[in-house]
């Protein structure tokens, strides 16, 4: 750690002589290579070759201190082309460095390298990065941690040490085939073969015993845990036996401290918990399982890791075992995020925009594709599609971020996505065959710069309600209400939460509810929204904000980087 602040610092003052204000003035400059290629790893009694960073599961981390920047030279020494996303990273002003394939930049080819401009603002805590192309980010992931600035300290006493646990799914088969194989036949893609915890899948899996991951701590100390849900298709919850959690911040902001015995995360989402090594020297499992509230295939295994004390003592029988609530529990996981409010202190202030100039209204629901013939295997013998506003979203092949900056959109996208959902009807309710099946297209929302934006998603129950964890780039934002049933522009409003909403980069949409968040436009370019679970995603739940430039050169996008990698005419 030590000879690497030095480094920093040395290479930021390199850094500000030679890149003047291209930088954030004060950060230092950090600089990672990541070398994305096959690597070979053991895992449920088989050996497979997967698409790793560095050949290490989860990848490196990424250490910072807030306001720094870093260059991330990705070498693509893989098979195929793809992008690295920045979980949370607002990037002001810098889309050409936040990565969704074929959104802000066209993929890496094999064989090349795309350096990646990583400038951190005011986050601070833990995100993460993520490959953005197809399925690859089941195998291509790391943390992202964000110290206090210089001279800063926590908002609490600072933990003794830390610790990262990484949240994932593993597949026993080829996860790019297999989401190939899910598009093309409509279906269900297949549900993982096993939740992982730093890449490994615990004992209570097959062929696990000796590899299940250990934390190890000392008697007394208070550890800063950073957990990060990188899971593909489901929420978590998450606890360890004995050990009280107080969760101090969510996706890099702090919050006000709750004291909990478990965790409900939602793919996208990071959270960071002081846990205190107080009980008795031994061992104690960590585990984590999924929480689904809709009737969807999904996996309903239970991964787990170890806390184990340092020192000398006869290791347990028994290993404690944490109480999770049932994966269907509803009542858990509302009890847990309805805790959740902003810090909202002097130090870590917040700004909630009280005027609102672009009120949106985005319906999400699960669709189906009409097929030939019935010759799907989705419902009806259809393909299943996902939709915002009825509306799924299609990639083109040439990033809209370019044809956006150059002028040229050329019929890459449409400017045409609707303020609110095409139809009123009783989202919540019974839906009739009205809205089953959704138009299809590139249509993205123009934001003028600096505008207060609200966007209110509205679940619906069309085929298949659940809790969708909805994600946008370039930006983190204030949850100022959740309900359920439906949003009523009349009564829900009066129930917003103005004090000390959390502000976060996902949020989870209750099953059947809603949900409203407000930022101000003032970060100008292309930004990706879409749910994070990943088969929705790949069905069509997602649009792009582009917002526009401001009146000064402080406001509008910056020149894009000399080489960004070239889209192919496909
Ligand atoms: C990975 O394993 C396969 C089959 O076991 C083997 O053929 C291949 O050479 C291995 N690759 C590497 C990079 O070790
Ligand atoms: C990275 O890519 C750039 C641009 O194509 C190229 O000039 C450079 O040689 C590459 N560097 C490495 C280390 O591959
Ligand atoms: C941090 O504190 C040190 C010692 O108190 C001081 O010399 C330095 O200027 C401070 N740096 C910043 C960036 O505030
Ligand atoms: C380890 O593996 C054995 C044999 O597969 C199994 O019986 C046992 O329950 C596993 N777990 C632990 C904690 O030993
Ligand atoms: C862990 O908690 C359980 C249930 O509260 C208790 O029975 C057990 O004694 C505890 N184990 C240790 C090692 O403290
Ligand atoms: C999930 O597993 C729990 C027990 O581990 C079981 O009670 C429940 O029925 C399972 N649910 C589904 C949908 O398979
Ligand atoms: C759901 O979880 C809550 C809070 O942990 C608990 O009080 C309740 O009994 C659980 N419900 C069921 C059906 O287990
Ligand atoms: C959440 O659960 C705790 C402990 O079970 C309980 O005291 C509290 O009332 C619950 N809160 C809500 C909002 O349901
Ligand atoms: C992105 O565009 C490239 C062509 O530039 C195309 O080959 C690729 O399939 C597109 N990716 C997706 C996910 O549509
Ligand atoms: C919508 O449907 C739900 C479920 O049937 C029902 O409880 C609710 O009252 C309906 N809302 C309206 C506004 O009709
Ligand atoms: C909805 O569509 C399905 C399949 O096309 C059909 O079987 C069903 O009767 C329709 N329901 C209504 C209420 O129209
Ligand atoms: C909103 O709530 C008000 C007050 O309960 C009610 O009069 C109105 O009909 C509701 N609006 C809709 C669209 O349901
Ligand atoms: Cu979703």
């Amino acid at each position: 750690m030590g000879f690497y602040n030095k480094m920093s610092w040395v290479l930021a003052f390199l850094g500000f002589m030679f890149l003047g204000g291209l930088s954030n003035a004060n950060g230092a400059i950090h600089h990672y290579d990541f070398v994305l290629k096959e690597t070979n790893f053991t895992r449920l009694c088989s050996t497979k070759s997967i698409l790793t960073v560095n050949g290490s599961l989860p990848g490196p981390t990424i250490t910072v201190q807030k306001g720094d920047t870093a260059f991330v030279n990705v070498h693509n020494q893989g098979l195929y082309g793809l992008t690295i996303h920045w979980h949370g990273v607002k990037q002001p002003r810098n889309p050409w460095s936040d990565g969704p394939e074929n959104v802000t930049q066209c993929p890496i080819p094999a064989g090349t390298n795309f350096t990646y401009e990583v400038i951190f603002s005011s986050e601070e805590g833990t995100l993460w990065w993520h490959a953005h192309s197809d399925w690859t980010r089941a195998t291509v992931y790391g943390a992202i941690v964000i110290l206090p600035a210089l001279n800063t300290t926590y908002p609490f006493a600072t933990p003794d040490a830390q610790e990262t646990l990484i949240l994932g799914s593993w597949f026993k088969g080829d996860v790019m085939e297999l989401i190939e194989y899910a598009l093309a036949s409509g279906g269900d893609p297949n549900i993982s073969d096993a939740f992982v915890i730093n890449g490994q899948p615990g004992d209570l899996y097959d062929c696990s015993n000796e590899t299940t991951y250990r934390w190890l701590v000392d008697y007394g100390k208070t550890y800063l845990l950073r957990v990060i849900n990188a899971v593909m298709n489901e929420e978590q919850f998450f606890a360890i036996a004995n050990h009280t959690l107080t969760v101090v911040a969510q996706d890099a902001a702090y919050i006000k401290p709750i004291t909990t015995s478990y965790i409900m995360i939602t793919p996208g989402q990071t959270m960071d918990i002081l846990v205190t090594a107080n009980q008795p020297p031994s061992h104690y499992y960590i585990a984590s399982k999924a929480y689904v509230d809709g009737t969807v295939a999904f996996n309903n295994s239970t991964t787990t890791a170890i806390v184990q004390y340092n020192g000398n003592y006869s290791a347990p029988s028994t290993t404690p075992f944490p109480t999770l609530p049932d994966y269907d529990n509803e009542t858990a996981a509302d009890n847990f995020t309805s805790q959740i409010r902003a810090l909202a202190s002097k130090e870590h202030p917040i700004s909630v925009p009280l005027e609102i100039d672009s009120k949106i209204i985005i319906s999400i629901a699960i669709n189906e594709r009409i097929c030939p013939n019935s010759s799907c295997s989705g419902p009806d013998g259809n393909a299943l599609s996902a939709s915002l506003n009825n509306i799924s979203f299609e990639l083109p092949s040439v990033d809209i971020l370019q044809a956006y900056y150059r002028g040229n959109n050329n019929g890459v996208y449409s400017t045409s996505f609707p303020n609110k959902p095409p139809y009123t009807f009783n989202f919540t309710g019974d839906v009739g065959n009205n809205t089953i099946y959704p138009s299809f297209g590139t249509r993205v929302r123009m934001i003028k710069y600096g505008e207060g934006v609200e966007i209110v998603f509205q679940g619906t129950n069309i085929i298949a309600p659940e809790n969708h964890p909805m994600h946008l780039h370039g930006y983190s934002f204030y949850v100022v209400g959740t309900g359920s049933g439906n949003f009523n522009s009349t009564t829900s409003p009066k129930t917003y939460n103005l004090v000390d909403p959390p502000e976060v980069n996902t949020i989870g949409v209750p099953k059947n509810g809603w949900a409203a968040i407000r930022f101000v436009a003032d970060n100008p370019g292309v930004w990706f929204m879409h749910c994070h679970l990943e088969r929705h995603s790949s069905w069509g739940m997602d649009t792009v904000l582009i917002v526009r430039n401001g009146n000064t050169t402080e406001r509008k996008i910056r020149s894009p980087p000399a080489y960004m990698p070239p889209c192919s005419k496909s």
